[in-house]
């Protein structure tokens, strides 16, 4: 009986160290990039670029060659959500900025939605920032 509980708590520890263990693994993940805008205002009006870059929040350092699958540019932060307009991809600048071409219709507050994936990490990066469009 004893050498019996002695095998059941042996097994229960080795199996909760492998959980745990899997966790930790997970925690170094997606959640360390972030998308943060290289300027914070553009001017209105049509054919502006947009810069971001690409940060790991671990190592502080901008992150080259992620697949930007998702951008969407709307009005959302001034109440107007439907009045989105196009984003292009332009070439980088430099490794880990992104760059984009869109045309600002009206000053105000712009939401930039992107979405990511990252070389060598499962799951997508999603942020939203946003960017002011000045006269
Ligand atoms: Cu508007």
């Amino acid at each position: 009986m004893k050498t019996f509980n002695f095998a059941r708590a042996f097994t229960v520890a080795a199996m909760v160290a492998a959980i745990s263990g899997a966790s930790t693994a997970a925690l170094a993940d997606i959640k360390d990039y972030n998308f943060e805008l290289v300027d914070q205002t553009v001017q209105a009006g049509a054919e502006k670029v947009i810069a971001v870059r690409l940060m790991n929040t671990k190592t502080g350092k901008p992150v080259p060659e992620a697949v930007i699958f998702a951008t969407r540019l709307d009005m959302a932060p001034d109440g107007m959500q439907e009045m989105a307009t196009k984003v292009s991809p332009l070439p980088g600048a430099e490794p880990g900025t992104y760059r984009f071409k869109a045309t600002f219709g009206m000053a105000g507050r712009w939401q930039l939605s992107l979405g990511a994936k990252v070389q060598g990490e499962t799951g997508t990066v999603e942020n939203k920032l946003v960017i002011t469009a000045q006269r």
